[in-house]
């Protein structure tokens, strides 16, 4: 199926819903004959990123390599969803530089802080706060919102199947599918 390859580059707060909208995103691309691959902290903390932690250093270099990777994965012609919080405007702007205008999407999973810590599916908020985790994003380490992201999801004001849409609306006016 004709597609354009891309690198769609999710970015919010922990718990703002990147993954999920990604994972339920790609499925839907496959659903309708995309060769896609989603990269997220599942599939690259535990391996191509092991030894960095959460300094500004090491997320640095974890967007860093995750840029490299996605670049490459498009270049073999795939549509490349990633899900980071990539949380420096700089980093994003190098991967951005990497992979080309226009074959770069950058997708912010605009939820605000009061909603990702009310939801905090794991736990890490609270911990945060008890001050068990430092530097974590929102809390004690910036997260710098993109100032014109290719697509703004208001992800609390939608349920995951209209988010889903919006992308692929926008994947078909920018002729990616
Ligand atoms: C932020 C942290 C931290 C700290 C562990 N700060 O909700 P999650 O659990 O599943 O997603 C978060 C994930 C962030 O990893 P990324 O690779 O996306 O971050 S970055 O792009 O900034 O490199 C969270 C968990 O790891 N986590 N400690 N201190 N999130």
């Amino acid at each position: 199926k004709k597609q354009q390859p891309c690198v769609l580059w999710f970015t919010g707060l922990s718990g703002a819903g990147k993954s999920t909208i990604a994972g339920a995103l790609e499925y839907r691309l496959v659903e309708l004959g995309h060769h896609t691959y989603l990269l997220d902290g599942d599939n690259v903390r535990h391996g191509l990123c092991r030894d960095l932690g959460f300094s500004t250093q090491d997320r640095r270099e974890n967007i860093r390599r995750i840029g490299e990777v996605a670049n490459l994965m498009a270049d073999a012609g795939l549509i490349v969803l990633t899900a980071f919080i990539s949380p420096h405007r700089e980093e994003r702007q190098l991967v951005r530089d990497l992979v080309g205008e226009g074959s770069f999407l950058e997708v912010f999973v605009d939820t605000d802080l009061a909603e990702c810590e009310k939801r905090d599916p794991k736990g890490l908020y609270k911990k945060a706060r008890a001050g068990e985790i430092s530097h974590f994003t929102g809390i004690d380490s910036e997260y710098e919102a993109p100032q014109s992201p290719e697509l703004h999801l208001r992800a609390a004001e939608f349920d995951v199947a209209e988010l889903v849409e919006q992308c692929v609306r926008a994947l078909q006016q920018r002729k990616v599918i």
